[in-house]
């Protein structure tokens, strides 16, 4: 089975990882979005990483998705909602047996992406690594974080899984991968809606605990009525220590919306209120605070789900 890492999707993450994997030795190709893109990424030469103020450039082959060749080993590092359709196009490239990483946050495009290849094995991750692109092709690592990795239907270790740590991405193999996830998803529903609705950096929720700490009471409800007890545990604490040690950043979520980005709702409060309605569950400030959202998003003429 080849070991070259391909890498869909050119943007933070991917490159961040792309350019560690290459740095470290390992064969990576980029998976570029069509030809337009893969003309304009041949002409920069490549990747830019940049470091502690240190940039460094790394000569990556790129491709689309229409190259031949089968692929065996593939990161999917494109928001949430472009994971599914971008599988669906790749997937007859994919060999029998063939290993994704899915780097996308919170919940529902992992079954999206399983669904379009039933023949891979979908390896789900976490990730609280900070990087954000400066220019095309050019991404700055913006702060340590860690990855956790993991399949729910298979606890076997990955036979590449020493590559991580060959190109200093730090991360580890869990069997528990589901419980961050959903903890990881729980936190940001407590925090980034009301980061965009009060239009404040995470310290600006200070001043509505009240608002915060109903919220997780309804989240844990709904984390235990999922299986999900350990991912409940102490929420509220820990959305207030997020609070505070994140209080000068603004959410992932409010830094899409002021770039007037696409957010990936639809994963994270959108998918706490379906797995609600599912369990037939009836959380009203969950409720409110998503309407509250899908309202405010509509009003920027920003996709709502
Ligand atoms: P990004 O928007 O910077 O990069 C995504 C890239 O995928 C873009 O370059 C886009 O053009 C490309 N893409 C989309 N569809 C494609 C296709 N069909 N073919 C080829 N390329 C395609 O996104 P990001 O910030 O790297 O985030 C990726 C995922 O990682 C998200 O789910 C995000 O929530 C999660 N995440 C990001 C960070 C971070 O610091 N950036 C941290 C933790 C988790
Ligand atoms: O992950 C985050 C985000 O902004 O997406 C934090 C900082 C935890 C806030 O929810």
């Amino acid at each position: 089975m080849s070991s070259t890492w391909h890498i869909l999707g050119a943007g933070s993450l991917g490159s961040l990882w792309a350019c560690r994997l290459a740095a470290a030795g390992k064969a990576v190709r980029m998976i570029l979005r069509d030809d337009r893109r893969l003309q304009a990424y041949q002409r920069a030469g490549g990747l830019t990483l940049v470091e502690h103020d240190q940039a460094r450039q790394y000569a990556i082959p790129g491709e689309t998705a229409d190259a031949p060749g089968p692929i065996h080993r593939l990161l999917v590092a494109c928001k949430a909602y472009d994971a599914a359709p971008a599988l669906a196009r790749l997937a007859p490239r994919l060999a029998e047996g063939a290993e994704l990483v899915l780097l996308q946050n919170g919940l529902g495009s992992q079954d999206e992406v399983a669904d379009q290849v039933p023949h891979a094995r979908c390896i789900f991750a976490s990730s609280t690594e900070g990087a954000f692109r400066e220019d095309d092709w050019q991404v700055r690592f913006a702060g340590h974080g860690f990855n956790w990795l993991g399949d729910p239907a298979n606890p076997t270790l990955p036979e590449w899984f020493d590559d991580l740590q060959d190109a200093g991405i730090p991360g580890q193999w869990t069997v528990d991968i589901l419980t961050r996830l959903w903890r990881k998803l729980a936190l940001n529903c407590a925090i980034n809606p009301l980061t965009v609705l009060h239009e404040c950096h995470n310290g600006g929720l200070l001043e509505h605990l009240g608002e915060v700490e109903a919220l997780c009471t309804e989240l844990s409800q709904l984390l235990h009525r999922c299986g999900q007890p350990e991912a409940a545990q102490d929420l509220g604490e820990e959305v207030q220590r997020v609070i505070l040690a994140t209080a000068a950043n603004y959410s992932s979520m409010y830094q899409d919306v002021r770039a007037n980005r696409r957010t990936e709702v639809h994963y994270l409060l959108g998918h706490a209120c379906r797995a609600a309605a599912r369990h037939g569950m009836h959380l009203e400030r969950l409720e409110r605070l998503h309407q509250r959202l899908v309202d405010n998003l509509r009003a920027r003429g920003l996709p709502s789900d």
